[in-house]
């Protein structure tokens, strides 16, 4: 399995349970293998299988819990 690192630019979270939640739907992507937010930053930097996963999943599915995502470039 080959691992990826990416960082994406999250919105909309006003505090820690927004994080975990963020959190929690990523991690529970296939294929995502850590997660990591930075409420202060806003940012996530997962650790993924681009084989399972791609950053466009990552993005729908953070959208899918009422939050913003997208690349951080
Ligand atoms: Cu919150």
């Amino acid at each position: 399995m080959t691992h990826a690192n990416t960082i994406l630019k999250l919105s909309g979270l006003g505090c820690a349970a927004c994080a975990s939640k963020v959190e929690d739907v990523l991690n529970s992507l296939p294929g995502v293998i850590s997660v990591s937010v930075n409420l202060e930053e806003s940012v996530a930097s997962v650790e993924y299988d681009p084989a399972s996963v791609d950053l466009d999943i990552m993005i729908a599915a953070v959208k899918e819990v009422g939050y913003g995502a997208g690349p951080s470039v």
